[in-house]
């Protein structure tokens, strides 16, 4: 594996779960793989999970680990070509790339989307630069357009926690104050068509995610009528994709007070099947859920996160094994 994006760079889910489930059984049982390999992991954007799991994932492998937050020491980076370089910005990518890929064997890149231009950020304009530029293996810790290694841990919760063999799972959207990308709905919805699973996406009207990621999942535009006989309720905000509406790419459609309605509370969780609560964290208590149902025992959000840990080592064994040519 040389880069990890989308679902496909995984192969056969199958596989990679019965991986997840063995490395959860023993994370050191690949101690000496990452002996004298070193990871880059750089940060345009905040995290407090990635950071710390993806980490960790490494350690577990017997890597050495670097930390480049960009906005933090670092000079700041020019991303677009062809612009006289007058401003603020001291130093291009184009140069930044090889030279952080001189010092490391992998890179794992968090990138978010601007929510200005909708055709740069759904290129992956800056991952591809550093797949083009480093002469690595690069994965995504959430780029422009998708996290993975969420979608994966996700993949791995339901897995281990469903009761039923084929699960109904509902990606529901939910309010927030600020505009937020849509890497992680985008990513949980194509991860989801993948798997074994009844699958439904609901939102407000204008908050249609890009078809390709959609593919053939039901939208069902009342929340109601997709909570009912759910197993798994999956709340995310996202901002305007930009799909029904282009003018509006990346905005708060309406003012979220007007939205409360679609905040997941016992109500909601009432016309599902029981369902499992989760979310990617971090999650904005009593606007995407109520504090009841976070705290509740059907909240999974916190061996969700943990499974980041697991999601990790897998891909990162995954990079490791192709680049020793196993
Ligand atoms: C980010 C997002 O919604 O994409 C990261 C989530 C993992 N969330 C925020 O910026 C609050
Ligand atoms: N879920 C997730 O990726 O969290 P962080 O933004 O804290 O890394």
């Amino acid at each position: 594996m040389k880069s990890f994006l989308n679902v496909s760079d995984i192969g056969d889910l199958g596989v990679a779960l019965e991986e997840a489930r063995r490395i959860k059984e023993d994370r050191f049982s690949h101690a000496a793989l990452g002996r004298n390999k070193t990871l880059l992991m750089v940060f345009f954007n905040n995290s407090l999970r990635t950071r710390l799991s993806t980490q960790k994932a490494a350690l577990n492998l017997g890597m050495n680990v670097i930390v480049l937050d960009v906005n933090a020491g670092a000079w700041k980076l020019e991303t677009e070509r062809g612009v006289i370089m007058d401003g603020d910005r001291s130093e291009h990518l184009l140069e930044a790339i090889p030279v952080m890929g001189s010092y490391c064997d992998v890179i794992g890149i968090r990138s978010f989307a601007g929510l200005t231009d909708r055709g740069y950020d759904y290129a992956e304009t800056v991952y591809r630069q550093f797949v083009k530029y480093s002469g690595k293996p690069v994965f995504a810790m959430e780029t422009a357009t998708v996290h993975p290694l969420q979608a994966f841990a996700d993949l791995i919760t339901i897995e281990e926690y469903k009761e039923k063999p084929r699960p109904k799972v509902v990606l529901t959207w939910a309010p927030h104050p600020k505009a937020l990308p849509q890497a992680v709905p985008n990513s949980f919805a194509q991860w989801m068509n993948a798997a074994d699973v009844d699958f439904v996406i609901t939102h407000p009207e204008g908050y249609e995610l890009d078809p390709a990621f959609v593919g053939d999942a039901r939208v069902e535009y009342d929340q109601r009528k997709a909570f009912e006989g759910a197993d798994f309720v999956y709340a995310k905000n996202w901002s305007c994709p930009g799909v029904t509406r282009p003018d509006d790419y990346g905005k708060v459609l309406d003012d979220y007070h007007a939205m409360m309605g679609w905040t997941v509370d016992a109500e909601h969780i009432s016309w599902t099947d029981n369902a499992r609560f989760m979310h990617c964290l971090p999650v904005r208590r009593n606007m995407i859920v109520t504090d009841e149902v976070i705290e509740g025992p059907r909240s999974l959000v916190i061996p969700e996160a943990a499974n980041r840990e697991i999601s990790a080592t897998v891909v990162l064994k995954r990079i490791l094994q192709a680049q020793a040519g196993r």
